[in-house]
């Protein structure tokens, strides 16, 4: 069998490697995946990428660091499938969305919310800091929804068809959730009609599915676990233990 055109490094439970999966998965693309957190990534992970973070998608001999770059790549390389507005006005404005989730809700999405109360515990043995956890779902989360629901229209997607405004907004909103944190349809009716119809998509349904069944399986067995359930995992893994903080940004 030829090997898979793509090779993506990241783990399921990260927004942003949600989304180059995403991507691979609505354009219909050939990939194997080395699912690892970050922060059990070994030397060679590290010579990949030095800021030791995922995604990190290798194409043949070129390797492509960044979700919001990948992004990119894959449409510049499949454009049969588009994934950004055909209008260059609305393109900007989808990007610009992207990088609010990537940069806003990274923040309180996944390092207040998702790492505090997940990976730190489960990968750090570290207590979650609650008064950083409350700040993020009670304050800073309930913020960022107002504005994205200030940029959103009354129904269907972001944009017309399905984009990366879409897929980033959903796939930060899938860690909310993760931790017991909804999103309120009364109080953000655009914002969560774009959640309902992008996690709708087959192709979120089956990167949930996968990142479900192995929620409670310990992080040096999911690659054995993945593969089970039929995940195009890679032979190899650039995965070691125990794990690092990296250059962690937020402790
Ligand atoms: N700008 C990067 C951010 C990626 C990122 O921060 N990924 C997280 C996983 S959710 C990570 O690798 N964190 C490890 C670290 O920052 O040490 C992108 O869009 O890919």
């Amino acid at each position: 069998m030829p090997a898979p055109r793509y090779h993506i490094i990241g783990n399921y439970f990260s927004p942003y490697v949600r989304k180059a999966l995403l991507f691979l998965e609505l354009k219909g693309l050939d990939y194997e995946i080395d699912p690892i957190a970050p922060f059990i990534g070994d030397d060679r992970f590290q010579q990949l990428n030095p800021l030791r973070r995922v995604p990190v998608l290798v194409d043949g001999a070129r390797v492509v660091n960044d979700s919001s770059v990948i992004c990119q790549y894959l449409e510049d390389r499949h454009p049969e499938t588009p994934l950004y507005p055909a209008d260059i006005g609305d393109r900007a404005q989808a990007r610009w969305l992207e990088e609010f989730c990537d940069a806003r809700l990274g923040e309180v999405v996944v390092w207040r919310m998702f790492f505090q109360k997940g990976v730190k515990r489960l990968l750090f043995g570290e207590a979650t800091d609650e008064e950083v956890f409350a700040k993020a779902r009670d304050e800073e989360l309930p913020a960022a929804l107002d504005y994205l629901e200030s940029q959103l229209p009354a129904d269907g997607f972001a944009f017309g068809a399905v984009s990366i405004a879409d897929l980033s907004i959903a796939s930060f909103l899938r860690n909310a959730a993760l931790v017991r944190c909804a999103v309120d349809a009364q109080r953000w009716p655009r914002v969560a009609g774009v959640l309902e119809r992008t996690w709708a998509l087959p192709a979120f349904a089956k990167l949930v599915a996968l990142e479900t069944a192995i929620a409670r399986t310990p992080v040096p067995e999911q690659h054995v676990a993945l593969r089970a359930l039929g995940a195009p995992v890679s032979a190899e893994t650039l995965g070691t233990w125990p794990p690092r903080r990296g250059v962690m940004r937020i402790e």
